[in-house]
């Protein structure tokens, strides 16, 4: 019997190339996202390249009611989730705290922290049911640690990574794996989104070195999603070479 993954933020960047990956494993994959019409195009994709089952629900993560009716709806095979990949997120501006925009910080609070949970709490008792199951949390470097101008993005990131440890306490009598996943430096629609659309600013970000790319952490998440049942991989840093940390990073 096929396996089942519901990918949050499946649109774009690390959750569209988990998709990818785990419909070329023989997985059948929710995806989900705001946008309906990128569910739609990468739907085809994965039923045409792979012939996997899709299921697009389309829905804002930061909704309560939304993320619970989506849930909610998950009829037949559709209801058992094997895994949950808890990757929608984004960093909205990148400035000092005493400057920062109340709307920008409400937006990564709501959808990195609010967001996450909302979604976990709805999935978990179907886990739960069945004393199986993976959650796969998307932290990020800034996760370990802070860097300047990083302030509420970093405190986002730190709380998945603190969810991500109790998680894997609150779940381990029901069998389910928890992993943390914290990229550094990937190039995907991130920076795009950080700088309010400013391309230029943001293809700076990944100039003089040689990022990661999506595909490269969607690996790092297979991996994780296909070590035997005995096996917990418990967290894991990724980095380009030309990265050391969170704010060390050498550029030509
Ligand atoms: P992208 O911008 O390429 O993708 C972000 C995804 O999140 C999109 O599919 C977007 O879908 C979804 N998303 C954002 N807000 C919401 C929302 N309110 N409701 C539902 N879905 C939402 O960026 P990445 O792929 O790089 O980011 C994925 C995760 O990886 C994030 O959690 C990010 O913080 C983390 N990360 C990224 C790093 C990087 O350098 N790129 C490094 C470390 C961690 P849509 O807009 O259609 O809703
Ligand atoms: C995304 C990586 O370094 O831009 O979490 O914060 S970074």
């Amino acid at each position: 019997m096929k396996k089942n993954i519901l990918i949050t933020g499946a649109t774009s960047g690390i959750g569209e190339a988990a998709a990818r990956i785990f419909a070329a494993n023989n997985y059948n994959i929710i995806i989900t996202g705001r946008r309906q019409d990128r569910l739609e195009k990468l739907a085809e994709e994965l039923r045409s390249n792979h012939n996997a089952e899709v299921l697009p629900l389309c829905f804002d993560v930061r909704d309560k009611s939304e993320v619970q009716k989506n849930i909610a709806s998950l009829q037949g095979n559709w209801a058992t989730i094997d895994v949950l990949l808890n990757n929608a997120g984004l960093a909205s501006g990148l400035g000092p705290i005493q400057g920062g925009e109340l709307d920008d910080w409400e937006k990564m609070i709501d959808t990195n922290i609010k967001g996450l949970l909302y979604v976990t709490r709805a999935v978990t008792p179907l886990m739960i049911a069945r004393n199986s199951g993976h959650i796969i949390n998307i932290a990020s470097v800034a996760g370990k640690e802070v860097y300047p101008n990083g302030n509420v993005y970093c405190a986002t990131k730190h709380a998945v990574d603190a969810l991500s440890r109790s998680m894997r306490i609150d779940l381990l009598p029901h069998g389910i794996k928890v992993t943390n996943i914290a990229p550094g430096l990937v190039e995907t629609e991130f920076s795009v989104v950080r700088f309010h659309g400013d391309k230029e600013r943001a293809d700076n970000v990944y100039k003089g070195y040689q990022p990661l790319t999506a595909d490269d952490i969607a690996d790092a998440i297979w991996y994780a999603a296909s070590r035997p049942a005995h096996f917990c991989v418990n967290d894991m840093v990724l980095t380009p070479l030309a990265q050391a940390n969170a704010y060390v990073v050498k550029k030509d």
